[in-house]
């Protein structure tokens, strides 16, 4: 095997010059010669290969098990490896946070770390244990098939965030794991951009299903039948092979323990949605009519549902107003919103019921040991939509960048921030580095009363008095002057915002124009009632039990639910604040082109990945500071036995003599600093001697121990 290092350098912190071109030098030769990964210490940066590669295999997962990452060429493995060291030898949470742009490989990097950790772990080849490890792992057919789509960045992008944590017993074998899912992208259920697709599992039941299958669900095997999934006029992609990924995907469900009357339930409200979105209104008259009944008998047949219930749910609303129960007629544009909402919002409670299939079939169920030991410790696996920019970018493209923008802050927080503001507590000599810190476009959007989220919410309070354009002019007056934030108006010079609906916002990772249209309706994300009901009312116990809040009385009154955006925030909060208790490992994904091509490194879309992802400060950090460090007391339990003046014990002083005493010693002086309260270590190589000389004198330790407690000594 031809090492790593023949190519560019493995760790960036070793290359003689710092500096953004010398980094990206020494990304592009290692991607021409086929090395992806590069260290900045213990961050992994990944470039995207756009093709198969041949290093995942059972070789390569010898090579890295049990190893430290500094011991081997960079690579994924390492980086999974490290955390599930430090999970399983020090009982640490951990998580591993995967980030880069949309196409940039964070679902393929999450899909690698997994499979790693299921072919390290269950050496005793328990059942139970290969159970969870299998469910682990074929859920993600799933989960792509109904949570994943083509867009014109990537042909299996995810259209939801993901976190999975997977749950270790004492021995560190997997025994569970949870799912929490974050905002699918339900829009393009009615909706794609040219070029794009909806989501896989139209395709797959349409490419996939028997004749027989499709009969039942009074489906057409053709793609141009159906409104909802012809728009972005691609129906095929090369890369995706969706005839064989619905047979994955049905054995999958199979596997994770779904009934066959869930499965039914789950492909006949993907056809539901399939009919739906043909059904035509027109207004003869005064009277909003649905012009093919024939569709809505379809439907009715495939939710279990009267026909004339469904019919009524698209043409009118029950309204209840002082105590009195009354109906009211849709107009057109009202029923055709009706019915894109109601779409929109079968597939969503479908993908959580999925969700909360999938969390079913690998909850920790405490048996055996595990059940004596109830020790849990877990490694969570973060892969998220990426940053992106469309032709078009709405309320979704803003939340998704949010999301990103959160997840760059807690690196900045945690690997550049804390890191700086430790080396001035302990009184190190430290020359500050400057970077961006992106708080203040977190601040643009979450703030409360002032950020984006918090106008929006306060205008959706007036929803049908406030149009999209007054939401545009009252953030306007909200943001006057922010940096980050304008609008045509605020600039009206600036010739790259076109229409007068648009604002736009410097993210940290580059401009995205927004169109304000459709922002409150989508935050308000309103669902007639009408709907519940009708769904709560299915024969299929599975469907009826998807929306029990159409049980729900109509005179009742309900709060008033938190908005679309709000509830996101929320989510983004605790996911930071979960991610920030365990101890991170992270890796940084770079798209190098976007032809998806194995062969090209387009300098200027690297070079502007590696500035927003703030690597080379990252690096600079990192090179002038110290791979470990260890409080004075602690390092000295560990290595005392290594040499003769602090074994068995230290008197001499206090432990920070002590320490300072076994490092002269071990002749380390020079790659060592003394902090207030810690021994900092520049290089990971003296923390590897200091392991191995441990490491040699233990078995020793533990005869003289044993003899001892014999009372041989
Ligand atoms: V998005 O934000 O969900 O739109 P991701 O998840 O960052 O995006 P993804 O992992 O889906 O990107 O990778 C995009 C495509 O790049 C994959 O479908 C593969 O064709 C290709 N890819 C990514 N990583 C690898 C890899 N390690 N080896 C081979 C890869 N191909
Ligand atoms: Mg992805």
């Amino acid at each position: 095997m031809a090492s790593y290092e023949e190519v560019g350098i493995g760790d960036a912190v070793l290359l003689d010059e710092i500096s953004t071109s010398a980094f990206v030098d020494n990304l592009r030769l290692r991607f021409n010669g086929g090395k992806i990964y590069t260290y900045i210490g213990e961050v992994c940066v990944s470039v995207n290969p756009y093709r198969p590669v041949t290093f995942y295999g059972k070789d390569y997962v010898n090579q890295y098990k049990g190893r430290e990452i500094f011991e081997r060429p960079p690579h994924i493995f390492a980086i999974a490896d490290a955390s599930y060291k430090a999970m399983k030898r020090r009982g640490k949470d951990t998580c591993i946070v995967i980030s880069g742009e949309s196409g940039s490989g964070k679902t393929e990097a999450s899909k690698i770390i997994m499979r790693y950790i299921a072919a390290v772990t269950n050496v005793a080849g328990q059942q139970e244990v290969e159970r969870v490890k299998n469910v682990l792992l074929q859920s993600n057919s799933i989960l792509e098939a109904f949570g994943n789509a083509k867009t014109n960045r990537n042909d299996n992008s995810s259209r939801f965030g993901k976190y999975m944590d997977i749950n270790f017993d004492f021995k560190g074998d997997p025994v569970g794991g949870h799912v929490q899912n974050y905002l699918l992208e339900k829009s393009r259920v009615v909706l794609q951009q040219q070029g794009e697709r909806s989501f896989h599992s139209f395709y797959q039941v349409l490419f996939g299903a028997t004749d027989s299958e499709l009969s039942r669900l009074k489906l057409k095997r053709d793609v141009n039948s159906y409104h909802f999934i012809r728009q972005g006029g691609t129906p095929r992609v090369d890369s995706i092979a969706d005839k064989a990924d619905y047979k994955t995907c049905q054995q999958a469900f199979k596997t994770l323990g779904f009934t066959p009357e869930q499965i039914d339930a789950v492909w006949r409200i993907v056809g539901a949605i399939l009919h739906l979105g043909n059904i035509e209104f027109s207004s003869g008259g005064d009277e909003t009519q649905i012009q093919n009944p024939k569709v809505v008998k379809n439907i009715a047949e495939l939710l279990h549902v009267s026909p004339d219930e469904v019919r009524k749910a698209l043409c009118h609303r029950v309204i209840a107003a002082r105590g009195e129960v009354m109906e009211k007629r849709h107009t057109e544009s009202e029923a055709t919103f009706g019915r894109d909402a109601f779409a929109k919002a079968i597939y969503e409670r479908l993908f959580s019921f999925i969700v909360e299939g999938v969390n079913k079939a690998i909850e920790v169920r405490y048996e055996g040991l595990a059940a004596r030991y109830k020790y849990n410790t877990v490694i969570g696996v973060l892969d998220i939509y990426g940053f992106e920019i469309f032709e078009q970018n709405s309320f979704e493209q803003f939340c998704i960048n949010y999301c990103n923008e959160k997840l760059q802050q807690l690196f900045i927080e945690l690997v550049l921030k804390q890191e700086q503001e430790e080396y001035k507590r302990e009184g190190i000599a430290w020359q500050n580095i400057e970077y961006f810190n992106n708080q203040i476009i977190c601040d643009l959007v979450e703030q409360p009363h002032k950020g984006i989220i918090a106008i929006t919410d306060e205008a959706c309070l007036n929803v049908g008095k406030v149009t999209d354009q007054m939401l545009l002019e009252a953030m306007e007056n909200k943001l006057k002057g922010h940096n980050h934030f304008t609008t045509r108006k605020l600039s009206p010079m600036d010739k790259e915002l076109k229409h007068v609906e648009e604002f736009r916002i410097k993210h940290y990772a580059g401009d995205v124009v927004y169109s304000i249209k459709g922002f409150l309706e989508k935050n308000k994300d309103t669902l007639f009632q009408d709907f519940k009901r009708l769904m709560y009312s299915s024969s299929d116990p599975v469907i009826s039990d998807m929306w029990p809040e159409g049980a729900q009385d109509i005179t009742m009154t309900t709060k008033r639910p938190l908005t679309a955006g709000t509830l996101f925030k929320n989510s983004m909060v605790a996911l930071v604040k979960n991610l920030a208790s365990k101890e991170p490992y992270y890796i940084r994904c770079i798209k190098p082109n976007d032809q998806k091509s194995p062969v090209i490194f387009d300098q200027e879309r690297v070079v502007h990945q590696v500035n927003y992802l703030g690597l080379v400060e990252n690096l600079r950090v990192r090179r002038a500071g110290f791979a470990y460090r260890q409080s004075y007391d602690r390092f000295l339990r560990r290595y005392k036995m290594i040499s003769q003046y602090t074994w068995p014990n230290f008197h001499g002083g206090t432990d920070r003599e002590g320490t300072k005493i076994l490092v002269e010693e071990q002749g380390f002086t020079n790659d060592v600093k003394y902090g207030n309260t810690k021994l900092f270590i520049r290089s990971p190589q003296t923390l590897f001697a200091l392991e191995q000389g441990r490491a040699k004198l233990i078995p020793g330790i533990v005869i003289f121990l044993q003899k001892m407690w014999r009372g041989a000594i």
